[in-house]
């Protein structure tokens, strides 16, 4: 199988890459990533010189047909993913998430190649702490920010040239992830690397939001599992049962680096700010098969918290420059 990865050298696409060679090494992979801010080719690492890596847009229709015409499946990642980034700036969004799903959409028409499509759950809105409910396959699109409100925009352009075209493709929609090449600008890198750097961890509001964490593996395993054995035309949601609160994240880092539990600071909320995201992945486990394999959430955090101890030459680039651009938000 030839397989095109757009994506592939942010956080999840270059994760998947390392999965990938690992466990399907017999799949010649073609990343396409645009190498925006949020991208490090060297978060391929090893595994760099065993891909062909495209610099370019996936918007670029003439490029994306070249690439896709030679592919049997595409897996697509790329999207702008940052929701404090949408509230300053939409624009990148609706054209990367939007524009360039579209693109992709037209191509894998036009040869006939099938697609997975990732997706978040953050395109169900939010639920209420005490809420009993999660979400699940039935629950209404409902989404808050211009990320989720263009990734909602992306998920539904999906299901219609499915419906209207016959194009082959399945969609994912995953909670948050945590794990190794994660920028410094999410929640968990940037409250470990704070840490690091002597600051005290940054909690939106009164830091109760809820977010129902998944190790990025077994995301992509997940990924796997839908596109070799899911039903075209089906949406699969992605979870494992990890809900916390941001404080006790932040309190886990802190214990884990040593440092007092309530040694952290409570910031300016963000606009709109989602309560809590909770994943009934029922569907998933039951018709597919697929259940996690991180034991739990402490011991994956652990090993991430291990992993940017270890790998300062990675995050420390992008650092100054992240607390800066939050420093004008007051976050
Ligand atoms: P990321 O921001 O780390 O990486 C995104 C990658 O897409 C980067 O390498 C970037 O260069 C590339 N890209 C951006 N615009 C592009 C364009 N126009 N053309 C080509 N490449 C472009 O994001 P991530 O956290 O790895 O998320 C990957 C996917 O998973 C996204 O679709 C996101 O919506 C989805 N998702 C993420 C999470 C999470 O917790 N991070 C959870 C659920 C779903
Ligand atoms: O400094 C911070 N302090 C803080 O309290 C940051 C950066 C975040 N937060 C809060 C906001 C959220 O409640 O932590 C929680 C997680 O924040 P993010 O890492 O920004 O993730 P979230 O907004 O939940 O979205 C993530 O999960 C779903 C990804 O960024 C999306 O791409 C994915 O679709």
């Amino acid at each position: 199988m030839r397989a095109l990865v757009t994506g592939g050298a942010g956080f999840i696409g270059a994760n998947f890459v390392h999965w990938t060679r690992a466990h399907r090494p017999e799949v010649e992979i073609v990343v396409l990533d645009a190498l925006t801010y949020a991208a490090d080719g060297s978060s391929l690492g090893a595994v760099r010189d065993e891909v062909e890596l495209i610099q370019g847009d996936i918007a670029d229709s003439s490029l994306v047909d070249r690439l896709v015409k030679d592919v049997d499946q595409v897996f697509h990642f790329a999207a702008e993913t940052h929701n404090d980034n949408s509230l300053t700036d939409p624009s990148p969004f609706v054209h990367t998430n939007v524009v360039g799903t579209f693109s992709l959409l037209e191509a894998v028409r036009r040869h006939d190649v099938r697609l997975h499509h990732v997706s978040t759950d953050e395109v169900y809105g939010d639920l209420e702490l005490d809420d009993p409910e999660r979400f699940t396959e039935a629950t209404p699109y409902n989404p808050s920010s211009p990320y989720s409100a263009t990734k909602a925009g992306s998920d539904l352009l999906v299901r219609a040239w499915v419906r209207s075209f016959g194009v082959a493709a399945t969609i994912s929609n995953c909670s948050n992830n945590y794990g190794p090449y994660q920028h410094v600008e999410k929640f968990i890198p940037r409250q470990i690397t704070n840490v690091l750097d002597g600051i005290a961890p940054k909690l939106y509001g009164d830091g109760l939001n809820v977010r129902d964490w998944i190790h990025v593996d077994d995301h992509n395993a997940a990924v796997w599992t839908i596109a070799e054995t899911g039903r075209s035309g089906e949406t699969y949601l992605i979870g494992a049962d990890g809900e916390q609160t941001n404080r006790d994240v932040v309190a886990a880092v802190l214990r884990e680096l040593g440092k007092p539990e309530d040694a952290f600071e409570l910031v300016r909320d963000r606009p709109g700010h989602d309560r809590r995201y909770a994943i009934d992945s029922s569907k998933l486990r039951t018709e597919l098969g697929w259940t996690p394999t991180y034991p739990d959430f402490a011991s994956g955090l652990k090993a991430t918290v291990q992993w940017y101890q270890q790998n300062e030459d990675w995050w420390r680039p992008q650092k100054a420059a992240t607390e800066a651009k939050y420093a004008k938000t007051q976050q």
